[in-house]
């Protein structure tokens, strides 16, 4: 971070103190930081309304025991293989399995593979994490 850039921002008075709360409770060392993430934030959120390339995180809690599900997350993941990069699975008792599954492709896509994913029998929930490859951030 050698090329810093400086700048001053106006708001409204109860607006800063909401800021300067949030800072604080969220452990930032110092309101630059927190602006900083804000900002990145929007940029990867942009990213994914695009058709550049994103990165997701896809985790999924299922239990095994529904029909055919093992074999129905596995296919289609096979199906959309060119964005799977990598799966991990952890039988977490008898009966519940949990599925972390790294995306990578344009957002609308991930959305899309999540989304089927999610509509399986079987599946007790699944979040999304909008990440990104990077370049939104350069
Ligand atoms: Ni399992």
């Amino acid at each position: 971070m050698s090329d810093l850039a400086r700048f001053s921002v106006s708001v409204e008075r109860p607006l800063f103190e909401r800021l300067e709360r949030l800072v604080r409770e969220s452990d930032y060392r110092n309101r630059s930081e927190f602006i900083r993430d804000l900002v990145r934030d929007r940029l990867v959120e942009q990213e994914w309304q695009t058709e550049r390339e994103a990165l997701g995180i896809l985790s999924l809690l299922y239990d095994h025991h529904a029909r055919g599900l093992s074999e129905r997350l596995t296919h289609a993941q096979h199906h959309f293989s060119g964005q799977v990069l990598a799966t991990t699975h952890v039988h977490l008792d008898a009966r519940l399995c949990a599925e972390m599954i790294m995306l990578r492709g344009p957002g609308r896509a991930i959305r899309a593979l999540a989304d089927r994913l999610r509509r399986e029998r079987g599946v007790l929930h699944a979040g999304l994490v909008a990440g990104t490859t990077g370049r939104a951030l350069r």
